[in-house]
């Protein structure tokens, strides 16, 4: 098989890109190891900035997103027993986030592929990239036993964190930065409505608890637990008792509890590898670089990444321009890092952390009031969760 790009991974950012690419005239081929149902059934982010909604739409995926997408102009932080609220619109100047689930777009992609007779194998197994810093690279993997071949200009590794992409650069090349939180979020998503008309963000002495959703009749929450919690050890009463004491009371009054239809348990991780080109290698999304999802910048971030590669790709395939490609991972990188800047900034001061000193509580607890004290520090938090300009 011969193609232009061929991009490993058809998660979100594989998916976009290919979309994009496709209606530039630009030919791809998605590599993707699991079945459709698989990507379909793992639940994830839920919150868009405005740049990752214009990029569905560009990508003309837009539609479904923006009738049943939710626009949210605000969010709580609770602390101390009492909600103080983050105005997204007026502090970002007149800015907002959507609330979509990633599940939901991720459909929207396939369908998308679906409908232009775009190229995406699944169950690709052993994906490998080969002769990367040559001018003909090409991918090898196996579907049902028989070997196949890609040969093409460039690989996009938008495989995600676990994926094989970053692992073909060479380990003097690749540089890579790490942090390892002690804890993870125990997530649910349950068909009752929303305790809140938007997320909450609540800050406790029992640990971190998140209030969101992913539609007026579908709830999502997640609390911080212990890296040593198996979801087995976490009943529904459990998890919906463990809630309601990290959450103000005049919250716990509309929370509406019922069976869970997903649990499951996220470790949360800082991760940046540099650089994010090797050769005709371009790294994309968490295959590059993830974030704790304290800040919803995961998929954002990722967004930015596409929005790069695909504006460097059409500079490069109808201007003979590679600037572009040349910038690419130094133009990401930027971005990436502010993000993972802010994703630390809000887990630090949001969670609770095994053997913090006295101080450290004391400045976790002024950065708080600060935060509320202060209009420029609602509008540095604004810009970074409406998401910075790519
Ligand atoms: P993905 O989604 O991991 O997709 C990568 C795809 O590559 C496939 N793959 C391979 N294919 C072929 N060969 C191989 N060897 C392969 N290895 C892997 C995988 O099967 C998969 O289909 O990466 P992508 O596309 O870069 O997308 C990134 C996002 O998924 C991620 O950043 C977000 O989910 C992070 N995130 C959030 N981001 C936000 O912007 N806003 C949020 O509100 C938000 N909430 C979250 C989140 C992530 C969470 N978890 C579970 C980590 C909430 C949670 C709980
Ligand atoms: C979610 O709805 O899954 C979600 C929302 C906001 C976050 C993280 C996850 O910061």
């Amino acid at each position: 098989m011969k193609t232009q790009v061929c991009i490993i991974g058809g998660g979100p950012s594989g998916l976009m890109l290919s979309q994009l690419l496709h209606l530039q005239g630009i030919e791809t081929v998605v590599l993707e190891r699991q079945t459709r149902a698989y990507v379909l059934s793992r639940i994830r982010a839920g919150v868009l900035e405005q740049g990752f909604a214009q990029l569905m739409r560009q990508a003309q995926c837009g539609d479904r997103m923006d009738r049943e997408g939710e626009v949210h102009d605000g969010f709580y932080i609770a602390h101390s027993g009492k909600m103080d609220r983050v105005d997204l619109h007026k502090y970002s100047s007149g800015n907002s986030v959507m609330v979509y689930g990633q599940t939901e777009l991720t459909r929207d992609l396939y369908e998308a592929r679906d409908r232009l007779n775009g190229i995406v194998i699944h169950s690709a197994e052993d994906v490998k990239p080969h002769d990367l810093k040559a001018a003909n690279p090409f991918v090898t993997f196996q579907v049902a036993g028989e070997e196949k071949r890609v040969d093409c200009d460039f690989v996009v590794g938008a495989d995600g964190f676990h994926g094989v992409s970053r692992q073909a650069i060479p380990a003097n090349v690749l540089k890579e930065y790490e942090k390892v939180y002690p804890f993870g979020w125990l997530g649910i998503l349950s068909r009752t409505k929303p305790v809140s008309p938007e997320l909450i963000y609540a800050k406790h002495d029992r640990g971190f608890a998140l209030c969101s959703m992913r539609s007026q009749v579908l709830s999502r929450y997640y609390i911080q637990v212990p890296l040593t919690d198996k979801v087995e050890d976490w009943s529904d009463d459990a998890f919906w008792e463990e809630l309601k004491r990290r959450l103000p009371a005049e919250v716990v009054a509309h929370l509406v509890t019922g069976p869970t239809i997903e649990k499951s348990i996220a470790p949360l991780r800082s991760y940046v590898a540099e650089p994010m080109r090797y050769g005709n290698l371009f790294l994309a999304g968490d295959a590059a670089h993830i974030v704790p999802p304290t800040g919803a910048r995961g998929l954002n971030t990722a967004g930015s990444d596409i929005y790069y590669l695909f504006q460097a790709m059409i500079d490069h395939y109808k201007h003979g321009n590679s600037a572009g490609l040349d910038h690419y991972s130094e133009k990401a990188l930027a971005r990436v890092w502010k993000a993972q800047r802010f994703s630390w900034w809000m887990t630090t001061m949001l969670h609770n952390f095994p053997d913090t000193s006295e101080y450290d509580q004391k400045l976790k607890d002024i950065d708080l009031a600060y935060l509320f004290s202060s209009e420029a520090a609602q509008s540095s938090m604004a810009e970074n969760y409406v998401g910075l300009p790519y």
